[in-house]
């Protein structure tokens, strides 16, 4: 089994490149923020929880997304790996997915990374603002929380994965196509 990581700062474009990479390469898409926002969708208790936190940039406890991943490892079948969007966020949750797969005798294939400045994440999360009306993606305050969280919490994953050496960067700034002409080249020289 192949387990990709598709990594980046809030609004990169993960989401976007998600849904080719997913097709071209028969992969599952596991997309902690789109699980947390059908939780919120559907009212649960855990839903009113994360919907606090994720609605003030924050993020959600650990313990929570790591649930949320291993189940979706033992219910799926079928495919030739996965494709953790926005998994892990922090180094509890790296740490927490290398003990899940080696338990299984397995690993994180690479990390795939899309890059872009601070500018630009304002930007892009604001005219999706404008178009999805999510309302994490509501309020300045809120984009500026979600930058630092990423910078303190987050960022530190590139140290952590360029040691293992499964770290592989793509520059983000570029047109989605472009993008996406990128990882492409990029998965097959893995
Ligand atoms: P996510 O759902 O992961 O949201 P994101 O980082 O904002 O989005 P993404 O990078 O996928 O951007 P997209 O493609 O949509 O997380 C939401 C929240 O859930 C987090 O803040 C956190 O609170 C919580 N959460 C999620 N996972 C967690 C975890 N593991 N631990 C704890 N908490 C967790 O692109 C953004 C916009 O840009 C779109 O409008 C798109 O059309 C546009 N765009 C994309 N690429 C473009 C390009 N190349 N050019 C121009 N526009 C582009």
């Amino acid at each position: 089994m192949k387990y990709f990581i598709l990594f980046g700062p809030p609004g990169a474009g993960k989401g976007t490149q998600a849904a080719a990479m997913v097709e071209k390469y028969n992969l599952r898409h596991i997309s902690t923020g789109a699980l947390l926002r059908e939780e919120i969708a559907k009212g649960s208790e855990l839903g009113l929880k994360a919907k606090a936190l994720i609605d003030d940039g924050q993020l959600v406890p650990d313990e929570v997304v790591e649930g949320m991943i291993e189940n979706t490892f033992k219910t799926t079948k079928g495919v030739s790996g996965f494709l953790l969007d926005g998994f892990p966020r922090t180094i509890a949750q790296a740490e927490a997915l290398d003990k899940m797969l080696s338990q299984n005798s397995e690993e994180v294939t690479s990390v795939v990374s899309i890059m872009i400045p601070d500018e630009m994440i304002r930007e892009r999360i604001k005219h999706r603002a404008s178009i999805e009306g999510r309302a994490d993606d509501a309020s300045d305050e809120t984009i500026t929380n979600r930058i630092a969280t990423y910078h303190a919490k987050t960022e530190p994953l590139v140290g952590y994965y360029r040691q293992q050496g499964k770290y592989r960067e793509i520059d983000g700034t570029g047109s989605i196509e472009e993008v996406r002409a990128g990882i492409f080249s990029l998965m097959e020289s893995l």
